[in-house]
């Protein structure tokens, strides 16, 4: 048996060596090594050798099998190259045909917004502060003095890991405890951007996952002062020197006073329409002067040291510098939507 397969062996590499086109080489295989091709049918063999001829057999045909599927490669290695050569020097070459166009990638509106918005406040002395998505029940509502009891914990709802008190984070505002335990007694200007997560119905304007970007400045005697200016400088930054806005009084547990800013509505100017819902403004973000609380959870004295927090939705932002109407086509993965911008 084993000398049959061996004539075999060298019978079929001479018929490869002589392949010389894609159509012989394909049928060469189809008789070495195709499913019924010599080689498998001797492969199936092996079961019917008695128990002394069956090891070295079964040896020699995988070894016999591999060595011409290696040939194999190299020979169609080979013979697509001549291919090739014969084809590029028969037929010409038109090169005035226009080349196929590369399709290139472009930035997510969400990006391009957030981009805006670090390069404002690198501009205006803030640095960005990375802090985590996954967060502890502790960082993202007890250290901002939302006890468990509180009733502004069903304004954030959120997602639960299977670890007890380990939850994906509501808002950014937990970074400001990151922030201020590392960097504490040293003064803070520090932007927190990143993904945020909410247990809520989805809407035109609400999504469970979406971007906030926080601020939070911590030093000696800041005021409500240094809060207005700074934000209002943003907004003239971000929608024009003209834009005008506003602060309306709010409440957060973090913040002592707490505020809402709104810009003059960006489409109608403020004279009134469907998307400021005909009040002429827009609401950008919740801010306020840090809660001694939460400046004492973050390792500074509330008597020597204060500061100021904010947080806003870029998302929401992108939305009225876009005009865009409905804030699930950030995720949709629409390339009709995503290409306009
Ligand atoms: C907060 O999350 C506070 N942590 C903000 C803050 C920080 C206040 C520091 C004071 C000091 P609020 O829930 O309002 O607040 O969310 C802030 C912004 O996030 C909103 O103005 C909005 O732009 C955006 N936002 C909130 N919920 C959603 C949602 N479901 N989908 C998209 N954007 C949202």
């Amino acid at each position: 048996m084993i000398d049959q397969l061996n004539e075999d062996y060298a019978r079929l590499l001479e018929a490869l060596n002589e392949a010389n086109s894609s159509a012989e080489l394909d049928a060469w295989y189809k008789e070495a090594l195709g499913r019924k091709g010599h080689i498998t049918l001797m492969t199936r063999q092996v079961g019917q050798l008695s128990p002394e001829e069956r090891p070295a057999f079964g040896r020699r045909v995988n070894e016999v099998k591999k060595e011409l599927e290696h040939a194999y490669r190299a020979q169609s290695a080979r013979v697509q190259s001549a291919e090739l050569l014969a084809t590029i020097s028969r037929d010409s070459l038109d090169v005035t045909l226009p080349g196929r166009r590369q399709w290139r990638g472009r930035l997510h509106p969400a990006t391009l917004t957030l981009r805006e918005i670090y390069r404002i406040w690198g501009d205006m002395g803030f640095q960005i502060y990375r802090s985590r998505d996954v967060e502890t029940d502790e960082y993202n509502f007890e250290l901002l003095n939302i006890p468990e009891d509180h009733p502004a914990r069903d304004m954030w709802d959120t997602f639960h890991t299977t670890t007890p008190g380990v939850i994906l984070r509501t808002h950014t505002s937990p970074g400001q405890i990151h922030a201020m335990r590392e960097y504490c007694p040293e003064p803070i200007r520090v932007i927190l951007p990143g993904m945020c997560f909410r247990y809520e119905q989805i809407t035109a304007r609400s999504e469970i996952q979406f971007n906030q970007v926080e601020g939070l400045a911590v030093g000696h005697s800041i005021t409500m002062a240094d809060l207005k200016g700074t934000l209002v400088d943003f907004a003239k930054r971000m929608f024009g020197e003209h834009r005008k806005t506003r602060f309306r009084a709010n409440y957060f547990p973090f913040t002592e006073p707490s505020a809402e800013m709104d810009v003059e509505c960006l489409l109608c100017g403020g004279d009134g329409c469907q998307v400021c819902k005909y009040t002429g403004w827009l609401e950008i973000l919740g801010c306020g002067m840090v809660h001694p609380t939460v400046l004492r959870n973050g390792g500074y004295d509330p008597t020597v040291f204060s500061g100021f927090a904010f947080g806003m939705g870029p998302e929401r932002i992108a939305m009225l510098k876009f005009g865009i109407e409905d804030i699930r086509n950030f995720w949709a993965n629409d390339l009709r939507f995503l290409k306009q911008f």
